[in-house]
């Protein structure tokens, strides 16, 4: 009886390797593109025949991209997916092309969301601030001229409830959940973003260096969204411009077998997030400061001239008082 114990162990552990093996395979069949939320080519053909794709602002299709923003100043354009989204677990693809003829002066950047709201051109990478959702922001200007901890272009992420603005002037430092520097503006290749969401796990990575792989940009883990919002791209431009264009946008479904049970419908969340500072403005900090040493210096005037006031009040009192005496 002790004997037969371990081929039974043996055969039940190869019969598990077996339904591991067999179940990690098909979750590999169920990589599967989502048509719905994806944008290729032909753009005016998907625009026609298929659309669930909408375009606003200065956004131009052409027959090879779809131009969010020209390389001219005070553009806001975005294309949004109009079926919501109710895969789970996904992975989207966007290759997309940031050019242009500045040299050291270009600007601002472009988005990728997946939000509640949709088709509302705004100040945030030309869409909508206060959102609620995921922003991906692919920020090309340094707005900040303090000290800064990283290199322009900058990759990074938000997750917004709806409360939190989005602070151009700090790039929105205050308010990222992670980023990465990354050099993929005028490049002579394609250039890709892969935007995962799988569980409670947000990864970022960028195939930027024509090497047809794929490199972390960042992971997070606490990453809370719910099911239904829209996927779209935005972009702007100001005193800075650049053309922002996407050629593709892929959504893949990556759901595995055992993980659809949970499902979130609360606001969108990250557990891993420092909670917001507060905006300083350094100008005004300084004149605070100077107002303080003014206050600091009137009263010890004031002080001094009660001080020498007082002591002529004393001396004439006293004088007064040594005169009644003689
Ligand atoms: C929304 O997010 C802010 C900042 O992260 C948080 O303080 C607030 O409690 C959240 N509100 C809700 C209703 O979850
Ligand atoms: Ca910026």
């Amino acid at each position: 009886m002790y004997n037969m114990a371990a081929p039974k162990c043996v055969l039940v552990s190869f019969a598990l390797i077996l339904i591991c093996e067999i179940s990690s395979s098909e979750r590999n069949t169920r990589d599967f593109l989502k048509r719905e939320h994806t944008l290729v080519k032909p753009y005016q053909a998907t625009s026609t025949n298929n659309p669930t794709w909408d375009f606003i602002g200065s956004t131009i299709l052409t027959s090879n991209y779809i131009r969010l923003t020209s390389d001219h100043q005070s553009r806001q354009g975005a294309i949004w997916n109009s079926v919501p989204c109710r895969v789970r677990n996904w992975e989207l693809h966007v290759q997309f092309n940031v050019h242009g003829s500045g040299k050291n002066l270009f600007g601002d950047g472009f988005a990728i969301w997946y939000t509640k709201h949709r088709l509302q051109l705004g100040p945030v990478f030309g869409s909508m601030d206060y959102f609620v959702g995921l922003a991906i922001f692919l920020d090309t200007y340094s707005n900040h001229n303090g000290p800064h901890n990283h290199q322009h272009p900058y990759v990074s992420a938000m997750i917004n409830n709806g409360s939190l603005h989005y602070d151009h002037d700090r790039d929105g430092t205050h308010t990222a959940l992670e980023g990465c520097e990354a050099q993929f503006r005028n490049k002579p290749h394609d250039t890709f973003i892969a935007i995962r969401y799988h569980g409670t796990t947000l990864k970022v990575s960028l195939d930027i260096d024509g090497k047809n792989s794929w490199k972390e940009c960042f992971t997070a883990h606490g990453v809370y969204l719910p099911q239904g919002y829209f996927f779209g791209a935005s972009a702007a431009t100001g005193d800075l411009a650049d053309n922002h264009d996407i050629i593709s946008m892929k959504l893949y479904e990556i759901d595995s077998p055992g993980d659809t049970a949970q499902e979130y419908y609360g606001l969108p969340k990250a557990e891993n997030v420092e909670p917001p500072r507060e905006h300083v403005d350094d100008h005004r900090n300084t004149v605070s400061g100077w107002k303080i040493f003014f206050v600091i210096i009137l009263v010890l005037l004031g002080i001094g001239v009660c001080g020498v006031v007082g002591y002529v009040i004393f001396m004439k009192s006293q004088e007064n008082s040594r005169k009644r005496l003689y």
